[in-house]
């Protein structure tokens, strides 16, 4: 009851501080007002129920708003079903290990009873990824609504996400194409400080690293100790075990992600790889244990950029019934 009393007055807070600002966008705060005026207290109770009974689904929710956002836009074509012509993102390599659809449908679900046919599949993406990061004790950011929901989605489109052996030139220029900056490439990183990795998105920096079939061959930028933590946990080959991604806090959205990163504790290439650029590498060090205020600050601004992304807006696209499947 007291975390949807706050979450009522933060609403109300941001409205008034938002009201100030005259930037016309397509996009905007509280666009649900008139025509389902409960949608994101709906929302943020269905969420609250969920991550109460499954804590670990919070960081794959985050996830998933990043997965839409990098693929034809935040329009929801991440949650299509593959149909008898076509292979949907979902059923792509990097898809392999998003969860949570089921939470998705059920707050739909939620949505549709209360006002059918208003709010779309890829605004409640964009709400779920703020509530599920609110409710691991980060930031609160007011969410720009009034999206709609794309009708294609392609598994081949999915090469536009960053694999995690991108090295920092790849991930400036994949986000750059998504109009994002170097700094939201490192604060929306932050989003490691919860969640898991499979041995296989890392496994390459543990055996084999330089391709000579020797286990000792291992990548010498990860810190040692680390590094031998890791081999007892993953072993060559291994596609089904996975690690805490910040090791003692990954419930917990705080910036330990940065100090991980600042000891050269980062489980992928893409982490270790924002000590590479003068930008990224201050932010990331002077971030290392400090106080949250500001990383907090900023990662609301750049998931409300990421957010913005490629969105369908006014008469394109459709409010899909179901998420899983056009109309
Ligand atoms: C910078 C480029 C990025 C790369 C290369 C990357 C890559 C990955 C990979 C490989 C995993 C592990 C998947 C697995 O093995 O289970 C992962 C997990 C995760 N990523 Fe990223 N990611 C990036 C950016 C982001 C962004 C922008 C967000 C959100 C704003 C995000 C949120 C997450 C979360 C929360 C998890 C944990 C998921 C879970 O617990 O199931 N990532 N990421
Ligand atoms: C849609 O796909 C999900 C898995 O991504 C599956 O669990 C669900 O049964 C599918 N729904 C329909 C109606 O095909
Ligand atoms: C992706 O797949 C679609 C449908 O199968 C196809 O029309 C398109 O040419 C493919 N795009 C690329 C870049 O391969
Ligand atoms: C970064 O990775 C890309 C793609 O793998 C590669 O073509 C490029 O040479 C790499 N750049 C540097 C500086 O290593
Ligand atoms: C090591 O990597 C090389 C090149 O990718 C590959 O040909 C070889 O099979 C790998 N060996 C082991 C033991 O994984
Ligand atoms: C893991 O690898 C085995 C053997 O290569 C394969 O049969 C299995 O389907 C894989 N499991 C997953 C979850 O990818
Ligand atoms: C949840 C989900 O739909 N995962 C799919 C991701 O893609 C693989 C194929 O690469 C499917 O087997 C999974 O079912």
């Amino acid at each position: 009851m007291a975390t949807k009393t706050l979450f009522v007055f933060l609403i109300t807070l941001t409205f008034g501080l938002l009201a100030g600002s005259a930037e016309a966008q397509s996009l905007s705060v509280g666009f649900y007002t008139k025509t389902c005026p409960s949608a994101e207290a709906i929302v943020f109770e269905e969420v609250s129920k969920i991550l109460d009974l499954v804590p670990s689904l919070a960081a794959p929710l985050l996830r998933m708003h990043f997965h839409d956002c990098f693929v034809r836009g935040c329009d929801g074509s991440v949650l299509l079903n593959s149909t008898n012509g076509n292979v949907a993102e979902k059923d792509a390599r990097p898809n392999l290990s998003l969860r949570g659809y089921g939470v998705i449908d059920r707050v739909k679900a939620k949505l549709e009873e209360a006002c059918p046919g208003i709010v779309s599949c890829a605004d409640v993406l964009a709400l779920v990824a703020r509530d599920a990061v609110v409710l691991s004790k980060g930031p609160f950011w007011p969410v720009p609504t009034g999206r709609r929901d794309g009708l294609v989605s392609l598994a081949n489109e999915t090469r536009q996400l960053p694999p995690p052996t991108s090295n920092i030139t790849t991930l400036i220029s994949m986000f750059g194409s998504k109009g994002l900056s170097v700094k939201d490439l490192v604060v929306l990183s932050g989003a490691h400080t919860i969640g898991i990795s499979h041995c296989t998105s890392f496994n390459d920096r543990l055996y084999n690293f330089t391709g000579k079939a020797n286990l000792a061959d291992v990548d010498p930028t990860l810190d040692k100790e680390y590094l031998a933590k890791l081999r007892t946990i993953c072993k060559p080959n291994d596609n089904i075990t996975f690690v805490e991604m910040d090791p003692g806090s990954f419930r917990t959205f705080d910036t330990s992600y940065y100090k991980e990163v600042s000891k050269r504790r980062g489980v992928f290439h893409s982490d270790e790889a924002l000590l590479k650029h003068p930008l990224t590498k201050a932010y990331v060090l002077s971030h290392a244990g400090a106080s949250e205020a500001e990383f907090f600050q900023d990662f609301g601004n750049s998931m409300i950029n990421m957010g913005n992304v490629g969105v369908l807006t006014g008469s394109a696209g459709e409010i899909r019934k179901k998420c899983y499947a056009i109309n």
